[in-house]
């Protein structure tokens, strides 16, 4: 919320509010990166020119989100379910949500969060017009940190929080992770979570995006001088600054900068900002995400590896099992190849509970190797995602497995699976040694036929080969990442089928 906004709020602590945001705007520019937060673009006039630049050729951010709501939104539903009630973080116009709702399945809620109150309660009047039935219950609050849910007559079937707009590229990466701790946290548990996210894309597009051709944005970041001259009495003057938006490839993000086209000095409550010739105040960043970013891995690995008190080595691959310790699992090969096994320049983390012995097995093994072995013995949910997650390869030799849903969580974390070639882990995870004998680079994982200590000990062997060769690492584990294995995609392949069968009985 901008400082007017915040004056125009009729807060309790309006006058507290006002000092610290004045003491942040000063320390940013008092930095020797000058910064200034994008939340002050939008005062009245910015959010005005905010909408003019959603409707602008060159920025594709809005409309590309519009159509893939309006493509996506039967699917969105379907996953939703019925009785959902949305949570939109830092509700905006009111349009998004309309269409969301107007789209699911007889929501029960909606629950607009907002620091500025006054906004909120125009847009919910106007809403419950439109939805009668839905109960509609604005939260003030600074949606960055937790907060309370309201109470509603009718209990909501599970929670979908919403934040569309790629606002969460506005956010720093860490910011963001901590924002998405928030956003799960308020999701409760079964609940699920609707973001836009805008995607990396080719340079030129993405620039002419925020250096739009009628100068629109141009205007919205030099607006953010006019704000704080009349917010905090300041008296920059716009005409000595011009906008700038370049796009940084290494970080994958746009920097939104204020470039002096002159030295001077701006004053500020009682402070002076000197301003040398070509020296820029930074705005806003605005991040693109992509979903062949492996960039966080590694941060799941330090994290999983400190977890269980032993060092990260990027280069030495991380096994992860998250599995029932019986034979069926193929705890019984495991254990006949355990010495070989500890000899391989690998880390183990293994995380369940079963038959005595394989437990006692793992115990020692952690007590004799701390470094190489991590083990937890019961079960614990998170934990079994970041280990999926922060694990290198994910090992699954089961004697039989008719579905297996850790290898697919796997694929989809860009963790690459090691498998017994059976049932649906055979079909699954594709050999990537075998298709290359087909020149094929498709392979998604490694498997191995003979139920044996030695076939395992083999096929570890060759993913620790593989996994020194980082390129086609990364391509196996692209591989998988892009598979798609969930229930709507084997639904449209049956309903394909069907129609097949139907055509062919004439
Ligand atoms: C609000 N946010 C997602 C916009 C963006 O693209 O980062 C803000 C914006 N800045 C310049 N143009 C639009």
């Amino acid at each position: 919320m901008s400082i007017l906004a915040a004056k125009r709020a009729n807060l309790a602590s309006q006058d507290e509010m006002f000092e610290q945001e004045q003491a942040e705007i000063i320390a940013g520019l008092q930095a020797r990166q000058k910064w200034v937060s994008p939340k002050y673009f939008y005062d009245q006039r910015g959010s005005e020119l905010f909408d003019e630049i959603c409707n602008l050729p060159e920025y594709y951010p809005t409309r590309t989100e519009r159509s893939i709501m309006e493509q996506a939104l039967p699917e969105i539903a379907s996953r939703v379910g019925p009785g959902a009630a949305v949570i939109e973080f830092g509700a905006g116009s009111n349009v998004k949500a309309r269409q969301l709702l107007a789209g699911l399945d007889s929501p029960a809620a909606y629950v607009p969060v907002e620091i500025s109150g006054e906004y909120l309660q125009e847009q919910a009047v106007e809403l419950s017009a439109e939805f009668p039935d839905l109960s509609i219950k604005p939260v003030v609050a600074d949606f960055t940190k937790p907060f309370d849910l309201p109470r509603h007559a009718r209990m909501p079937v599970r929670n979908l929080v919403f934040f569309p707009g790629s606002t969460i590229g506005n956010f720093s990466r860490t910011d963001a992770g901590k924002l998405l701790e928030v956003m799960k946290a308020e999701a409760r548990r079964g609940g699920a979570l609707l973001i836009g996210v805008d995607l990396v894309k080719e340079p030129d597009v993405i620039r002419a995006a925020y250096n739009d051709s009628r100068g629109v944005t141009a205007a919205f970041n030099l607006n953010v001088l006019s704000h704080l001259n009349k917010a905090l009495d300041a008296d920059f003057r716009p005409d000595l600054f011009r906008h700038e938006a370049v796009y940084d490839r290494s970080h994958r993000r746009i920097e939104m900068r204020l470039v002096a086209t002159a030295t001077h000095t701006v004053s500020i409550a009682d402070q002076v900002i000197e301003f040398d010739r070509d020296e820029f105040i930074i705005t806003e960043y605005s991040h693109k995400y992509s979903v062949d970013d492996l960039g966080g891995k590694i941060k799941n690995k330090k994290f999983l590896l400190d977890h269980f008190n032993m060092s990260f080595n990027n280069d030495v691959p991380l096994v992860g099992i998250v599995s029932r310790m019986v034979a069926q699992k193929g705890f019984d090969i495991f254990a006949q190849a355990v010495n070989e096994l500890m000899n391989l320049n690998v880390k183990w983390i293994v995380l369940g509970s079963g038959d005595d012995h394989y437990e006692a097995l793992f115990r020692s093994l952690a007590h004799k190797l701390p470094e190489k072995v991590g083990v937890y013995i019961g079960y614990n949910n998170e934990l079994a995602h970041l280990i999926e997650a922060g694990s290198d390869m994910f090992l699954m030799p089961s004697l039989y497995e008719p579905c297996g849903l850790n290898q697919i969580y796997s694929l989809k974390y860009g963790t690459v699976p090691i498998v017994k070639k059976t049932g649906g882990l055979a079909d699954t995870v594709h050999d990537w040694d075998e298709l290359m004998n087909f020149k094929l680079q498709n392979g998604t994982g490694f498997s191995f036929e003979h139920h044996s200590g030695q076939a395992l000990l083999h096929t570890i062997r060759r993913a620790v080969n593989r996994f020194e060769d980082k390129d086609t690492w990364e391509k196996i584990q692209q591989n998988g990442m892009n598979k798609n294995y969930s229930w709507q995609h084997s639904a449209e392949q049956y309903v394909e089928l069907y129609k097949l069968t139907k055509t062919k009985r004439g």
